[in-house]
């Protein structure tokens, strides 16, 4: 399946993306002198759009890491004691800052992730977003109270925060993911060390230096916020500190597999955000142009490359063959290359191991019985850039490779007869995260939302299975980890809990009726 075809994309050179990126960073405040460090140990950042190395960055060590956690440590101890809706203020300068560099962001987040400028500018109104939910919610970090069985007694409970928040984010959203814990976090009265991924340095260096601005001008605490440009193995020491007591992360279920028992060990906390495997169930009663314009949206945008994005339809034997035909017809015709170019809708995979990863899954199908239908193909373009057409490949049944998380643009399709046999097909992976179902029969919608239907954490109607609004909370069960960022009461995750009993009677009655002496 290592075809490549021959309509050569056109992209620009790796000296302008340079430049383009260099301009965004001194926008945002990152200093260029930084760029390109003579000694010391180095992260590069490169491209996917061209494949090109674009600048050294300085790497942090574990004894960076160890000092950025003591520095936070430190900061925390004074940002507790600021009242919640005086730390918000700090949370509304930041998404101030982030409309002013709404265009910056989105920028980096192009060159270094290759998103399509629509999407890279929506990860940006995500954190902007995020901000204003945040900033609400420093005005509402309710505990409730509870009657006493005693009289003269009062039974609540108080919220504080916990101390560093270690957050561990992936290259798909490299800002966006970390708006959201940080946003929360600091509101919650917490600081933040942030462990990004190696593959997006740059626009983590940019979020990070507008945070800073931020915090320096409300007159937060030095090293409330400290971002380390860490790889995996130093990162490491952010896992097993005792001064993190939450770790929240974003990636692969390997990942969070490896992290997961050595935060548990230490009686620590995760908020984990793993892998997706996330499908539509399509009945014949679905709007059918609905389901194909959400479908396309949600399984080839990203380039596939969204924990979120659809990877299995599951669709009824009446409808199946129509819904494939207008799928093919609609992936034949996306416009895939450079993803700065107007008319652009699939840019770039990541890297040489996830264009590696799509051919061996597209292989792994074929020997399963599958039939690529559309696409599959990558396009000619510079060497180390991998340009791939979105895949449709029609399954026999739910055979391993569906069962995995490919992290590109695969869309495997699957025909049921009943229902119950869908809902069946659907939860028989080891992923939760995130579901749809297109329907106009309003049993159906119901029976997928109901306790027996879908097992994820998000469970849409009639929309496709990315592209969550951050106001209800983000995350899924079983190997996506079970934990929950963004909204709702999201916040609960990054704060501690005590239940306050209150004396206001001259008696001292025991609980249970106790009797002692
Ligand atoms: C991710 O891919 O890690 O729901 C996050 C979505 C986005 C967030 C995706 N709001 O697709």
């Amino acid at each position: 399946m290592t075809t490549t075809v021959s309509a050569a994309i056109t992209l620009p050179t790796a000296d302008d993306l340079r430049d383009r990126a260099r301009a965004a960073l001194s926008a945002c405040g990152v200093d260029l002198s930084l760029l390109d460090p003579a000694a010391g140990p180095r992260i590069t950042a490169r491209t996917p759009v061209t494949g090109d190395d674009l600048f050294g960055y300085p790497g942090s060590d574990a004894s960076d890491v160890a000092a950025a956690i003591d520095t936070a440590h430190q900061a925390y101890l004074s940002w507790r004691t600021v009242p919640a809706p005086a730390r918000g203020a700090l949370i509304k300068r930041f998404g101030e800052l982030l409309t002013e560099h709404k265009a910056d962001l989105g920028a980096l987040i192009g060159i270094e992730v290759g998103k399509i400028t629509a999407e890279a500018l929506g990860e940006v109104q995500e954190m902007i977003d995020i901000c204003d939910f945040a900033l609400g919610l420093s005005r509402q970090l309710d505990g409730r109270t509870m009657p006493s069985e005693r009289p003269g007694h009062r039974l609540m409970e108080t919220w504080h925060p916990l101390g560093v928040v270690g957050v561990i984010s992936a290259f798909n959203f490299p800002a966006a993911v970390w708006a959201w814990n940080t946003a929360l976090a600091i509101v919650c009265g917490d600081a933040v060390v942030w462990k990004p991924s190696e593959l997006t340095v740059l626009t983590s260096a940019a979020c990070a230096a507008i945070f800073d601005r931020a915090a320096a001008e409300c007159g937060a605490p030095d090293g409330l916020h400290v971002m380390v440009a860490a790889s995996a193995a130093d990162a490491e020491v952010l896992v097993d500190s005792p001064k993190v007591p939450v770790v929240s992360a974003t990636g692969s279920e390997r990942m969070g597999a490896q992290v997961a028992p050595r935060v548990a060990a230490r009686f620590g906390r995760t908020i984990l955000e793993l892998g997706g495997n996330n499908a539509a169930i399509v009945t014949p009663s679905a709007d059918l142009d609905l389901a194909v314009r959400g479908i396309v949206f949600a399984a080839a945008g990203t380039a596939g490359q969204r924990c979120t994005t659809m990877r299995r339809v599951i669709a009824h034997t009446d409808i199946a063959d129509e819904l494939t035909d207008r799928l093919c017809e609609v992936y034949r015709r996306l416009p895939v290359g450079d993803p700065f170019a107007e008319g652009t809708l699939v840019g770039p995979l990541i890297d040489a191991r996830a264009h590696a990863n799509m051919v061996a899954a597209l292989d792994d199908a074929v020997a399963q019985g599958g039939q690529v239908l559309a696409g599959g193909a990558r396009r000619e373009s510079s060497d180390g850039s991998f340009y791939v057409e979105p895949a449709i490949v029609a399954m026999p049944a739910q055979t391993a490779v569906v069962q995995r998380e490919t992290f590109a643009p695969i869309l495997y399709v699957l025909r049921y007869s009943t229902l119950a046999e869908a809902i069946a097909l659907h939860n028989d992976v080891p992923q939760g995260l995130s579901s749809s179902i297109f329907t106009l029969d309003q049993r159906e919608a119901e029976q997928f939302l109901a306790a027996d239907g879908s097992d994820c954490g998000i469970v849409n109607v009639n929309i496709g299975t990315s592209g969550a609004e951050i106001g209800g909370a983000f995350g899924g069960e079983k190997t996506t980890g079970g934990g929950r960022e963004s909204g709702s009461d999201a916040w609960r995750g990054y704060m501690r809990r005590a239940t306050n009993t209150i004396n206001y009677s001259h008696d001292l009655p025991l609980a249970q009726g106790v009797n002692f002496g």
